[in-house]
C-alpha cells in the first residue's frame, strides 16, 4: 500500500486558523504505519501501530497483536515519540509531552539505570531499589560549578543550583522534594544535603557544623522512622530543613521543623509493619548493657504489646540503622549521655504502659491490677506513682453544671475507655518527646550559630529542603490522607504560581505582549478555600464539631454536605452517609468522615494531663508543660472550663498555622523542584509496574504544570527553524531579517491575532494551530512525493 493512498491526504489550508475541522490534529498526522499509543484503561497505555485509515474510523495492532478499532478524533490515541528522541534528558524536548510519552521515556531511561530526568524546571528521579553507584565523590566533584543543563540530570545539579544561585544573588533557595512513600525523598534529600556540606567554604571554625547538620538524619531517623509495607525505613513525619550559610559560604548552622508525625503507629501497627525503629533499637540492647535490662527493665522486642501488633516483623540492618548509630549520631550533634537517657527511659515507659493489662469486672468497668510489674515500671520511668496512673486511667473526673461550672465528680471507666485513655497518653508523651527532641536539635544548631557569629544573623542565607509525604489518594481514606492532601494542594499552588511566573518572564525576555486572560488554566485556590476557608471550611467546620458538646463525625459530614452542595470542588457520595468526595488537582478523593473529630483532638483525660504536668520527672514535666495547652484544649470539650479561658488549638489548626509559616517561607525563596518515583510495590531494582508510575505522575503535578506551561502560547519555535519547516506552506518570501520573514509567512497563513504572537528570537504558538500547520506540512509532502513517485514510474 502506498502511503497516503488511503485518502488521508487533503488540501493545503492557507486560513488555518479559521478552517473547520472534524478531527484531532493528532489523528491527522497518523498515517499507516504511525507509531502511536493507545490507552486502553485509566492508567494504561498500550504500543501499536496504525494498520489502516478511513473517513471515520483508524485500525490499530497493538503491539500484543490485537486489530482495535477508534474512531478518528479519539483522545485514546497519541503518537509515539520517535525511538531516538525516547531516552532524552529533559523531557520539555518530547514533540507530545503527553502522559502516555513522558511514561515511556522515564521507563526507558530508568531501565538504561538513568534515574534521573529533568522536565523543565523539574528534576524526576526514580528510586532504583539498588546502589548504582551515582554519589560517588568524583560524580559530586563533576557537578561542581557546572550548569544544570550541561551536565546528566542529577539531585547533585540541584543542590548545585541553588548554592551557585544562593552565591550570585544572595538570595535563599528552598528545593521542594515530594512524591509517594518509598520514592526516595529521604534519600534525596541526604544526597543534596551530602552535597551542600561538600562544597561549602570549610573554615577551622565551623568544621563539625557540617557533621552535626548530617548528623541529625540517623536521629530523626530512629524516632521518625519505621518499616511500613511501602519502605522499610518511611518517614513517618513531614520534615523541613534550613541550612545556614555565613558570609563566606560556610555552612554554620540548621533549623528543623517536622510536621505530622504519625502517632498513632506509637499504640499499633498494620501487619507487616513496625513501631519506630528506636524501639527496637533499645530492645536489642537487652544483655548487652546493663543500663537496658536493670533501669529501663528492657526485654526483646516480641514481650511488648506495642511492638509486635504488626507480627515480629524484622527489618533489615540498614534500613532500620543500629543503636550504635543513633548514640554515635547524638553525641556528633552535642547531645550528651544523660540527656539521651531521659529520652531513652520515656520510651521504655511507652513500652512498659502499652502492657499495663486492662480487664472489666461484673459491673463493665476497667480493673487494672495495683501491683502490676508494668505499671510499676512505667512510673518508675516517668517519676510518678502507679497508683496515681492506675486510679487516673481507671476513674475519670467530669464537672457538673453549664460548661463544666459544677463540683467535680469521678466516674468508673470501661475497659475500653480505660484502654483509650492509656494508648491517648502513650501517643502524646512519644509525640511530645519527639517535639522536644528536634526542638533539642534545633537548640545545638542554635547554639552554634549563636557561637559562631554572635548574634548577628543577618549576613546568613539558607537553603531549605522539604521533604514531605506526596498525595495520596487510597481505596479508603481518613483524617490523615486529607491533612496531607491539603499541604499538597498548598505546594501544588505554589508550584502553578511559580511555572507560571517563569513563563511570565520568559515572555518579558521575548517582548510580547501578553494578558492573563492568554493563559487558560485553572488555580487549585478554590479547593484550597474549600479546605482552610476561615469561617465555614471544612476544618472549621470540623473544629466546631470538636468544641461542641455533642459534636460528632455524622454531624460534620451532614453539615459540610450542607454547606459544600454546590461547591465545585465538593460532592457527596451515593449510598454513604460517613463520605464525602473532593476534587484535588490531582484525583478525586473519598473520604470517610469516620475518626475525624477524635484524631483532631486526640484527648488526654485531665487526670492524666494533670499528673504528667506536676508529679513525674523533671523531665516529663517539662514535655508536658511545654505541650500542655494543646492538651488542655482536648481535654476541655468546650473553649471555656471554670474561669479560665481555654485555647482551643485542634490538629489541623496547628497544621494549618504551620504550614502558612512554611509556604511564607517558601514564598521568600527560590524554588527548585525535585519529584520522587516509585517505580514498583516490590522494592525490587529493574521492575517497573507502569500504572503505579503513571498514577505517580499524575499525583505529583507534573502533568499539571506541563498543563500550566502550555496554557499560554505552549510551542515556541526559533525564527530560524520556523522559516525552515513551514516555509513550505506560503508564497516564496524575498526578506532577509529573520523575524519580519516570520511575520510575512503568518500573514499569508491568515493565522489570527490571538493565536500566536512574535517574539524577539521566537514564534509563540498555540498548540491547536501549531499542530494545523504541521498536518498540512505532512500532507504536503505527502502529496510531493507520491507525485514524484507517479513521474518516476511514467518515466519508466
Ligand atoms: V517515605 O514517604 O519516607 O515512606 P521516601 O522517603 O520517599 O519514602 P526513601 O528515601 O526512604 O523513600 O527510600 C526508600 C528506600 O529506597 C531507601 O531506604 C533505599 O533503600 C532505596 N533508595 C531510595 N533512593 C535511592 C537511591 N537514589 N539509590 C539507591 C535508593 N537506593
Ligand atoms: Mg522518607
Amino acid at each position: 500500500m502506498e502511503v497516503g493512498s488511503n485518502g488521508a491526504v487533503g488540501e493545503i489550508s492557507n486560513d488555518i486558523s479559521q478552517k473547520k475541522r472534524t478531527s484531532s490534529y493528532k489523528d491527522n498526522r497518523l498515517l499507516v504505519t504511525s507509531r502511536i499509543w493507545l490507552k486502553v484503561s485509566d492508567l494504561r497505555w498500550v504500543a501499536g501501530t496504525v494498520e489502516s485509515v478511513d473517513e471515520k474510523n483508524l485500525t490499530i495492532r497493538t503491539e500484543d497483536g490485537m486489530l482495535v478499532s477508534v474512531p478518528r478524533g479519539s483522545n485514546r490515541i497519541s503518537q509515539r515519540t520517535p525511538p531516538g528522541m525516547v531516552a532524552i534528558d529533559d523531557l520539555t524536548a518530547l514533540p507530545d509531552l503527553d502522559e502516555p510519552n513522558m511514561l515511556d521515556s522515564l521507563c526507558q531511561r530508568y531501565l538504561q539505570h538513568k534515574i534521573y530526568t529533568r522536565t523543565g524546571p523539574i528534576l524526576v528521579g526514580m528510586n532504583p531499589w539498588q546502589d548504582l553507584r551515582l554519589y560517588a565523590p568524583e560524580v559530586l566533584h563533576s557537578y561542581r560549578k557546572q550548569q544544570m543543563n550541561s551536565m546528566p540530570p542529577h539531585v547533585f545539579a540541584v543542590s548545585e543550583t541553588a548554592f551557585a544561585n544562593l552565591q550570585a544573588e544572595r538570595k535563599d533557595q528552598t528545593i521542594l522534594v515530594s512524591g509517594d512513600s518509598g520514592s526516595g525523598k529521604t534519600e534525596s534529600t541526604k544526597f543534596m544535603m551530602q552535597y551542600l556540606a561538600a562544597v561549602a567554604n570549610h573554615t577551622q571554625k565551623t568544621a563539625n557544623i557540617e557533621q552535626r547538620v548530617l548528623q541529625c538524619n540517623p536521629v530523626l531517623e530512629a524516632f521518625g522512622n519505621a518499616k511500613t509495607l511501602r519502605n522499610d525505613n518511611s518517614s513517618r513525619f513531614g520534615k523541613y530543613i534550613d541550612i545556614n550559610f555565613d558570609s563566606s559560604f560556610a555552612i554554620s548552622g540548621a533549623k528543623i521543623d517536622t510536621y505530622l508525625l504519625e502517632k498513632s503507629r506509637v499504640v499499633s501497627q498494620q501487619p507487616g509493619e513496625r513501631n519506630f525503629h528506636i524501639f527496637y533499637q533499645l530492645c536489642s540492647q537487652v544483655g548487652k548493657d546493663a543500663y537496658f535490662s536493670n533501669i529501663l527493665a528492657l526485654r526483646p522486642a516480641e514481650d511488648f504489646n506495642y511492638l509486635y501488633q504488626g507480627a515480629h516483623v524484622t527489618v533489615s540492618y540498614k534500613a532500620a540503622n543500629s543503636f550504635e548509630n543513633t548514640v554515635e549520631a547524638f553525641m556528633a550533634i552535642g547531645i550528651p549521655q544523660n540527656e539521651q537517657e531521659e529520652i531513652f527511659k520515656v520510651i521504655g515507659a511507652v513500652m512498659h504502659m502499652g502492657n499495663i493489662k486492662i480487664s472489666s469486672d461484673k459491673d463493665g468497668n476497667s480493673v487494672i491490677d495495683p501491683n502490676s510489674t508494668d505499671a510499676i515500671n512505667c512510673t518508675r520511668l516517668l517519676g510518678c506513682s502507679h497508683h496515681d496512673l492506675i486510679n487516673a486511667l481507671m476513674q475519670r473526673q467530669i464537672q457538673a453544671g453549664i460548661l463544666g461550672s459544677g463540683d467535680n465528680y469521678l466516674v468508673a471507666q470501661t475497659c475500653q475507655q480505660a484502654m483509650d485513655a492509656r494508648d491517648a497518653l502513650a501517643r502524646a508523651l512519644y509525640e511530645h518527646m519527639f517535639s522536644a527532641l528536634v526542638q533539642r536539635i534545633n537548640v545545638s544548631f542554635g547554639m552554634v550559630n549563636n557561637e559562631l557569629n554572635g548574634t548577628s544573623q543577618k549576613n546568613h542565607k539558607i537553603i531549605s529542603i522539604l521533604d514531605i509525604f506526596g498525595f495520596e489518594h487510597f481505596k479508603t481514606n481518613y483524617f490523615e490522607q486529607m491533612c496531607i492532601n491539603y499541604a499538597n494542594e498548598k505546594l501544588q499552588g505554589h508550584f502553578n504560581e511559580y511555572n507560571f511566573s517563569l513563563e511570565v518572564i520568559e515572555y518579558q525576555r521575548e517582548q510580547i505582549d501578553w494578558s492573563y486572560s492568554d493563559f487558560k488554566f485553572e488555580t487549585n485556590t478554590k479547593c484550597i478555600e474549600l479546605i482552610e476557608g476561615k469561617r465555614n471550611g471544612l476544618f472549621a467546620l470540623l473544629d466546631e464539631q470538636c468544641i461542641m458538646p455533642n459534636g460528632s463525625d455524622s454531624t460534620f459530614c451532614t453539615k459540610i454536605q450542607q454547606e459544600f452542595a454546590s461547591h465545585p470542588h465538593f460532592s457527596v457520595v451515593k449510598m454513604s452517609s460517613s463520605q464525602f468526595q473532593i476534587k484535588h488537582y490531582a484525583a478525586d478523593v473519598i473520604y470517610d468522615a469516620n475518626g475525624f473529630c477524635f484524631k483532631n483532638k486526640d484527648p488526654v483525660q485531665p487526670a492524666l494531663v494533670s499528673l504528667m504536668c506536676n508529679q513525674t520527672s523533671p523531665f516529663v514535666k517539662e514535655l508536658f508543660k511545654r505541650f500542655v495547652h494543646n492538651d488542655l484544649s482536648s481535654i476541655a470539650g468546650s473553649p471555656t472550663r471554670g474561669r479560665s479561658t481555654i485555647i482551643f488549638e485542634s490538629v489541623t489548626m496547628q497544621f494549618k498555622r504551620q504550614l502558612g509559616d512554611l509556604m511564607a517561607r517558601i514564598n521568600a525563596a527560590q524554588p527548585h523542584f525535585v519529584r520522587c518515583i516509585n517505580p514498583n510495590s516490590q522494592k525490587m531494582p529493574k521492575l517497573i509496574e507502569p500504572e503505579m508510575i503513571l498514577d505517580q505522575l499524575r499525583c505529583s503535578g507534573l502533568m499539571e504544570a506541563v498543563r500550566v506551561s502550555r496554557a499560554g502560547f505552549p510551542v515556541r519555535i526559533l525564527h530560524e527553524d520556523f522559516i525552515y519547516r513551514y516555509s513550505i506552506l506560503v508564497q516564496p518570501i524575498n526578506i532577509s531579517e529573520d523575524r519580519l520573514n516570520v511575520i510575512e509567512m503568518i500573514r499569508q497563513m491568515k493565522i489570527s491575532i490571538e493565536n500566536f504572537r512574535v517574539g524577539l528570537t521566537k514564534v509563540f504558538l498555540r498548540r491547536a494551530v501549531h499542530e494545523r500547520m504541521e498536518e498540512d506540512r505532512s500532507r504536503l509532502l505527502v502529496r510531493e512525493a507520491s507525485t514524484i513517485q507517479r513521474v518516476c514510474r511514467g518515466h519508466m
